[in-house]
């Protein structure tokens, strides 16, 4: 299994990029973002707790995600790898995650991390917010929390990553095409 992680603040291009990224390497993307919002259309109460939680820009507690994420991987357990999109967001996760791959012999074998400066993170949410009708993307005050959440409880997620030789940082600044040649070649030259 090859597995990637990308990371990165809020309307870095996680999302975006992962599209790309499973089509050319053939691998499966579990974003928890789109599980947490399939679960909050779906009307559970369950779904109701998280939407909340995601519509004032909070993050959606360890546990509930990783149950999620177990779920999903077992689902595909028989395939090339994943991409980890907006997963792990906390050391918690990111320890969790290890201990769960582990049981499959496998690892995170990369995490790219983009890298965008918060002015164009917010200009870029406010813009999908017109069109998507996403309720995390439309008000200003709710993007800056998500972005102080990020600094606070995500970034540290980095170190972990760092401390393991597993982080590459990638400019995601640029044409989506920049930025995906960018991540290619990071990918290309792991392993
Ligand atoms: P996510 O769905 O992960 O949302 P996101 O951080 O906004 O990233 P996304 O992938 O959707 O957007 P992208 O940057 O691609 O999370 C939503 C919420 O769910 C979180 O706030 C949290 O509450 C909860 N949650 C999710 N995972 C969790 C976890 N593990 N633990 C706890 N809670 C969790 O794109 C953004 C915009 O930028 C798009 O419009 C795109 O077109 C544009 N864009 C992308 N690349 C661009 C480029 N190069 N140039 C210009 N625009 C670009």
């Amino acid at each position: 299994m090859f597995n990637i992680v990308i990371f990165g603040p809020p309307g870095s291009g996680k999302g975006t990029q992962s599209e790309r990224i499973i089509e050319k390497y053939q691998l499966v993307h579990l974003s928890t973002g789109d599980l947490l919002r399939a679960e909050k259309r779906s009307g559970s109460e369950l779904g109701k707790k998280i939407m909340a939680l995601i519509d004032k820009g909070n993050l959606v507690p360890d546990e509930m995600v990783q149950q999620m994420v177990r779920a999903f991987v077992l689902e595909h357990a028989h395939t090339n790898g994943f991409i980890f999109d907006g997963f792990p967001r906390t050391v918690k996760q990111a320890e969790w995650l290890e201990k769960m791959l582990a049981e499959f012999n496998a690892e995170v074998n990369v995490l790219l991390a983009l890298e965008v400066p918060d002015e164009e993170l917010h200009k870029r949410l406010l813009s999908r917010g017109a069109i998507s009708g996403r309720a995390d993307d439309q008000d200003d005050k709710i993007i800056k929390n998500r972005i102080k959440v990020y600094h606070s409880q995500t970034m540290p997620v980095m170190d972990f990553y760092k401390g393991r030789g597993q982080y590459k940082g990638v400019n995601g600044v640029g044409t989506l095409d920049d930025v995906f040649e960018r991540i290619c070649r990071t990918i290309d030259n792991t392993n």
